[in-house]
């Protein structure tokens, strides 16, 4: 985490963000990059190892597209991230269920929402995009598709998630928290109560965009949803417009928080047009914060939800309603960048 407080030391001290007259504290840094292409950025710190597997497919030459699926894999295979893919925390009733979409430079996309027992759901909604003529399959019937593909029906659940739901059995006490993401990524589930990435009361997704060398886009998002979450839940992340969004014209936005607030707000959907609009990529974030906190005003104290954008020339930027959310950056100069997002609310994240 040193490398991300000297980053936040540096954000903190640059000049605030464009944008409306806010009704509340907020702080003062920017979230501005700017990057190759080709590049990839993508959410949370456990970006950094996304993003370098995706590096090694943009920096051959490869697709925005095998770039993005490549990194999004990364986190769904490791069993200490318990947000995304295999280890992720299950539902209230013990299912793990995941959702995932991608999208690519010709506006073709894929989603699967709620699919148990397949350990990669990026890209099975790789293959519903390339392989059906629908966009988003969910449940039964992605997991059917899925087998019908190829992909192996496996046990989600790992020992740790089981006892960490078991532990939350106990309480059945179901109160997502803001900001733990930056928690204690990769202890004993029970080390701490709001424990790894999206920790066991949290929730937490990775979202990647990338530019390839040609200068197309593309986007991933995949997670296992809030932890605890209703049987049969669906956020933002397979939603297109809501968890996603790319327009090879323009740029691309990715979310990750409570994602009832961003499918009701259309927030990737939302920042991608604000781009079109001319805002950059840090002031579009912005605005797609503000709305979900004007519609908001009284909850958004305990809410996180967090963008992060780039537009056509690399330009980046990230903004959260909470201090925490953090964004991994990679392209030929570096292939391990790492910030803090500037959020609405100023304060020191969890970690
Ligand atoms: C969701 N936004 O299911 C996703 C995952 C998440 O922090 O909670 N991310 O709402």
């Amino acid at each position: 985490m040193a490398g991300l407080a000297t980053a936040t030391a540096a954000a903190t001290a640059a000049a605030g963000v464009a944008g409306e007259a806010a009704a509340a504290p907020r702080s003062r840094h920017r979230g501005a990059s700017r990057l190759g292409p080709p590049c990839v950025i993508s959410t949370w710190d456990f970006g950094v190892a996304a993003n370098q597997a995706a590096w090694a497919v943009l920096a051959r030459g490869g697709t925005a597209l095998d770039a993005v699926e490549a990194g999004a894999r990364v986190p769904e295979a490791d069993l200490k991230n318990h947000s995304v893919g295999r280890a992720g925390y299950p539902d209230r009733d013990g299912h793990v269920s995941l959702d995932a979409s991608i999208m690519d430079a010709r506006g073709n996309c894929g989603a699967v929402a709620g699919l148990e027992n397949i350990a990669h759901p990026i890209s099975v909604a790789r293959r519903v995009m390339e392989k059906t003529p629908h966009v988003l399959l969910v449940g039964a019937g992605a997991e059917q598709f899925a087998v019908e593909q190829g992909f192996p029906r496996e046990e989600l659940m790992t020992p740790e998630s089981r006892a960490a739901w078991q532990d939350w059995l106990k309480t059945h006490d179901y109160h997502p928290k803001a900001n733990s993401e930056m928690g204690t990524y990769g202890k004993a589930p029970t080390a701490d109560p709001l424990g790894t990435p999206g920790g066991k009361d949290n929730h937490d997704t990775i979202g990647m965009l990338a530019i390839d060398a040609h200068g197309d886009l593309a986007g991933a998002c995949t997670t296992s949803g809030m932890a605890w979450k209703l049987r049969g839940r669906v956020g933002d992340s397979p939603i297109i417009g809501a968890g996603l969004y790319v327009d090879n014209e323009v740029g691309a936005a990715t979310s990750t928080g409570v994602g009832e607030e961003v499918i009701r707000n259309v927030g990737s959907f939302l920042v991608v047009e604000l781009m079109r609009q001319g805002r950059s990529p840090q002031a579009a974030c912005v605005e797609a914060v503000r709305r979900i906190i004007r519609r908001k005003p009284d909850g958004a104290r305990d809410l996180q939800v967090g963008f992060l954008a780039i537009n056509r020339r690399g330009e980046v930027g990230a903004y959260a309603i909470q201090s925490g959310f953090s964004y991994a950056l990679c392209d030929a100069r570096r292939q391990d960048g790492l910030m803090p997002a500037p959020s609405f609310y100023p304060g020191p994240g969890p970690a």
